[in-house]
């Protein structure tokens, strides 16, 4: 089932790719081992886009992502996507997310994600984009975020 990503307007969220070539994330700072991030390409200014990855803790304490900013976005939030009674995919914003010691999430569509608002840039696909991770403690975290074909069968244009 693909989402209908009709709260933000924005075609980025709709369609699923399988797992192809991995973000060229550097080595991880302290206990974040972040994997595999990825978004549609998307050439609307001013629309919006998810981001998605695996975020694992690999050290001793639970973490906590409190947020993420990205140079080419007004506003980056943190969302999760639940399916409501009527079968709608409904965007709620997530104020933190706690990460035991050991555990993986997963940032994916239908799921968790970080949501960029209001894009400045197009998203081109074969690009990369950097995002930084921000936590409760420790450093910011900067990740590499591939850019990935739209899969224009799945747009939702409205
Ligand atoms: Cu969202």
């Amino acid at each position: 089932m693909r989402p209908k990503a009709r709260e933000i307007g924005v075609a980025a969220l709709a369609v699923l790719f399988a797992l192809a070539a991995s973000a060229q994330t550097p080595p991880p700072t302290g206990d974040v081992r972040i994997e595999n991030a990825w978004t549609h390409a998307n050439s609307e200014i001013g629309g919006a886009a998810g981001v998605y990855f695996s975020l694992t803790n690999v050290g001793a304490k639970t973490i906590e992502l409190i947020g993420a900013r990205a140079d080419f976005a007004s506003i980056e939030t943190l969302h999760k996507t639940d399916i409501d009674t009527k079968g709608v995919p409904r965007m709620s914003a997530v104020p933190e997310l706690k990460v035991a010691p050991g555990a993986t999430v997963q940032l994916q569509p239908d799921g968790l994600h970080v949501m960029l608002i209001d894009l400045e840039l197009p998203l081109v696909e074969g690009e990369t984009l950097s995002l930084r991770l921000k936590f409760e403690e420790g450093e910011d975290v900067l990740v590499a975020v591939s850019i990935r074909a739209t899969d224009t069968a799945g747009l939702v244009t409205e």
